[in-house]
């Protein structure tokens, strides 16, 4: 029996686990920690060491899928599938002109590094402006506050050397995103704890990570914005600010120290309904324990309950007011390896536009913006007759009928479409009303680097790979046998070749939709380039690393590299500054102090407020029908203080009906005395079609069907309430 046992990728999410992945007679079998890698140190979770199960998976399609007339669906070659379905977009384009062709990029563009960038490249050849992200309907608002507050290029403080912390609305030790590194983030947690670490977590909900904070601040949903103003009021009066940091580096002072001066602790404390004095506790610890600050970050949970662009803004701000950046003569925190080499300096990157330019979209006034289209008005615009409307999408990696918010007006637009196009491993939700769906390799079956980890430092402060870390790992095994599979950017180019496009491929070292570059872009041409291979792309993409893609391969098990990158004093002429005064953002401020609060909160109607949290074992939508992840349990209960289903008269287990005001799910009650009682929580991206509501045990449901796109929706991204959602519930 041939048996090999390699050091692998796991990129199932960005913390890229290095990995050791075991291979007999050409079947992966197994995927444990990597104790070699130096960065992980045999660190896994549960999602990895099910790559083999995930690989295997017996619903894994082996063969792209046409639908036929009766509405099954049958296998088809690849090439002939980008046959015709090269006719049919060209067909669209020559009746209805290049908008009506879209492209949806979803989670599973990240595990591909090649994948989004070529289908961007394949997006812009035929000149449709029509291209959207998932990120529009996650956490938007980061791009939008950066855009308004500027970069710092003297990058982040690193976790690892910080006396204090505030995460508001993320739960990293599951979901590996954001402040703590994802790279093993229990273990850097409780390093910085026995370091002396106060860590401050502001969270409807004991999260595992609240579990362990120095204080948790567990308010209402939706009152982030009230008790980031709360803290900054607390510590700009208490004159607790870096002075010389703010002189230096900083516009727009005043306007803020006006506009959170309202957000007194007792006003907070009763819209938050939290104790005043956590507050002042919690304000007084960021800006004055320790010799070395902090950062702050927020996740889904503070950015889906409205105001989302105004939390991250002032995260920004409370960072900004207390100097918590990377100074001059500091150690670069993220300094690249598979990116190219910078110079970081102690100054800023001024503002710029982030938002009210580029393609409009039909409906409700939204625009293309620094953190892209408005994913959220997708569906409109394939739904709205007339100039400009999307009779084709394109999906990669993604499952709209699971994600998107207002699942019925999905499945009506996705029905309506002309040509629905899916890139995915198996028959999802979203696949199973495609026209055609392409099956693509699977992680192991393709060469990975971690340049995808590193990249996303753009996207956000608090993310990407602290340290000059990279691994380069090639294919490991075969694709079944039998199986006809493609990769994602090999579909986009061989479009291109069938619809004579010339691809220009342009590999991004920055943020802000490409406003912000720390390195110049790779940009390369692909005209007739019909051999290439995935190793010759990487090799492109990595033309400008600072460590050679070479030198990283050298280094199967990864490798820390050895770079001296110290943030250099600020240029004599510089006059940039950050900016926390922001007209726009402190309006909305200023638009939420006047909300009408109290009666908001207390609508009999809906007395709970449903908010997001991820499931440890599944990564949204993928992974929830495997056994060895679902442990017997497929679907997503709606979890519940105790008390709270006692006062309904329910018991854990119950069948209930979730309702909002737009709409209403079935679901299982689960008791958990982590939540407020005012509270209830579930895991997005579960469920079936809206007919098989009965099968909630067997694949949960979708919240996204509570959700309407335009009611309550923020003007700028376009992203709906997808959290804090008032809800009623009731015996089924
Ligand atoms: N109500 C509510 N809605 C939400 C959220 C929420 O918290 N609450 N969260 C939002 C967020 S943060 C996000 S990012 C979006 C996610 O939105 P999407 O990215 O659209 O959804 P996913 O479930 O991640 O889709 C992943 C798809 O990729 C497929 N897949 C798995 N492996 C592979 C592979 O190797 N290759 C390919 N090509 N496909 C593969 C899966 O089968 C699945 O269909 O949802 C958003 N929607
Ligand atoms: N295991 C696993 N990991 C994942 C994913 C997954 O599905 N599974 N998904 C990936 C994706 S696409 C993303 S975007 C990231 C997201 O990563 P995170 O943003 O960390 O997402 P969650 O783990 O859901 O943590 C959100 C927290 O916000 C809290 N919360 C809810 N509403 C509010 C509110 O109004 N205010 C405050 N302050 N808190 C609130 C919830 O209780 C929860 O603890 O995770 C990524 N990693
Ligand atoms: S933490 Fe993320 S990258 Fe690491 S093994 Fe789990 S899913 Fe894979
Ligand atoms: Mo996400």
């Amino acid at each position: 029996m041939s048996t090999t046992t390699k050091p692998g990728i796991c990129r199932i999410c960005s913390a890229h686990c290095g990995v050791l992945a075991t291979v007999v007679e050409g079947k992966l079998v197994k995927v444990t920690g990597d104790p070699d890698n130096p960065l992980f140190k045999g660190y896994t979770c549960a999602k990895g060491r099910a790559l083999p199960e995930i690989h295997n998976n017996p619903h894994r399609l082996l063969h792209s899928q046409k639908r036929q007339p009766d509405g099954t669906y049958g296998p088809i070659g690849a090439e002939r599938a980008m046959d015709e379905i090269a006719t049919a977009l060209q067909n669209l384009i020559d009746r209805y002109g290049p908008r009506s062709v879209a492209l949806y990029l979803g989670t599973n563009g990240l595990p591909y590094p090649a994948s989004a960038l070529m289908a961007n490249a394949f997006i812009r050849a035929i000149e449709s402006p029509m291209f959207f992200t998932a990120n529009t309907i996650d956490q938007p608002g980061k791009q939008i506050a950066l855009a308004a507050h500027g970069h710092w290029l003297g990058g982040d403080i690193d976790f690892h050397e910080a006396d204090s912390w505030i995460l508001i609305g993320t739960n990293p030790l599951i979901s590996k995103s954001i402040g703590i590194p994802g790279q093993n983030p229990a273990q850097s947690l409780k390093n910085a704890i026995d370091r002396g670490m106060k860590l401050i977590v502001i969270d409807p909900r004991r999260s595992q990570t609240a579990a362990r904070a120095a204080v948790h601040i567990q308010p209402r949903p939706g009152e982030d914005a009230a008790i980031l103003a709360g803290i900054i009021n607390i510590i700009i009066t208490e004159k607790l600010c870096d002075w010389r940091f703010l002189e230096e580096n900083v516009d727009g002072f005043d306007e803020l120290a006006k506009a959170v001066s309202g957000f007194t602790p007792t006003y907070v404390a009763e819209r938050a309904d939290i104790p005043a004095d956590q507050l002042i506790d919690a304000a007084r610890l960021f800006a004055s324990y320790g010799t070395r600050g902090g950062m702050v970050n927020a996740g889904t949970g503070a950015n889906m309950a409205m105001h989302g662009n105004l939390v991250e803004y002032l995260c920004l701000c409370l960072t900004s007011i207390c100097g918590r950046w990377q100074r001059a003569g500091e150690r670069v925190t993220r300094p690249n390896t598979l990116l190219p080499a910078f110079t970081a300096k102690a100054q800023a990157h001024p503002p710029y536009e982030g938002w009210g330019y580029g393609e409009r979209l039909r409906v409700r006034g939204l625009t293309d913006a620094v953190c892209g289209m408005p994913t959220a008005a997708l569906a409109d615009e394939i739904l709205l007759e007339g100039d400009g409307q999307v009779k084709a999408l394109i999906c990669i990696g993604g499952n709209p009928m699971a994600a998107w918010p207002d699942q019925r007006k999905t499945m009506r637009a996705l029905e309506s479409l002309e040509l629905l196009v899916t890139l995915d491993t198996e028959m999802s939700l979203t696949s199973r009303l495609a026209h055609y769906v392409i099956a693509p390799m699977m992680q192991m079956e393709t060469p990975a680097m971690t340049m995808g980890s590193e990249l996303i430092k753009y996207y956000t402060s608090g993310t990407g790979i602290p340290a000059p870390y990279a691994q380069y790992v090639p294919r490991l095994v075969e694709p079944p046998r039998g199986s006809d599979l493609t990769e994602e950017w090999q579909f986009f180019l061989g479009l291109a070749k069938r619809m004579s496009l010339e691809l220009w491929f342009v590999n991004f070292f920055g943020g802000g939709g490409g406003k912000f570059m720390e390195s110049p872009p790779i940009v390369c041409n692909f005209n007739g380039d019909s051999a290439l291979t995935t190793e010759e792309l990487f090799e492109k993409m990595c033309a400008t690393s600072r460590i050679p893609l070479d030198e990283v391969r050298s280094h199967p098990h990864g490798n820390i590299f050895d770079v001296e990158a110290v943030v250099e004093q600020k240029d004599p002429d510089c006059t940039a500054k950050l900016d926390v005064g922001n007209a726009y953002l402190l309006g909305e401020l200023a638009e939420f102090l006047a909300e009408d609060f109290r009666s908001a909160h207390s609508d009999s109607a809906f007395p709970f407020r449903l908010i997001p949290r991820r499931h440890n074992n599944f990564m949204n939508s993928s992974g929830i029908a495997l056994p060895k992840l679902n442990r017997g349990k497929p679907y997503n209960p709606t979890y519940m203080h105790p008390d709270a289903i006692a006062e309904l008269g329910l018991e854990s287990g119950a069948l209930v009906t979730i309702t909002s005001p737009h709409d209403s799910i079935p679901s299982v009650l689960e008791a958990d005395d982590s939540l407020r009682r005012d509270v209830v929580a579930t895991h997005h991206a579960f469920g079936g079609m809206p007919t098989e509501d009965d099968e909630v045990k067997d694949r949960g449901s979708t919240v996204g069907r509570l959700i309407p796109t335009a009611t309550d929706y923020d003007p700028v991204t376009g992203l709906p309430r997808q959290g804090n959602i008032p809800v009623s519930v009731t015996a089924r």
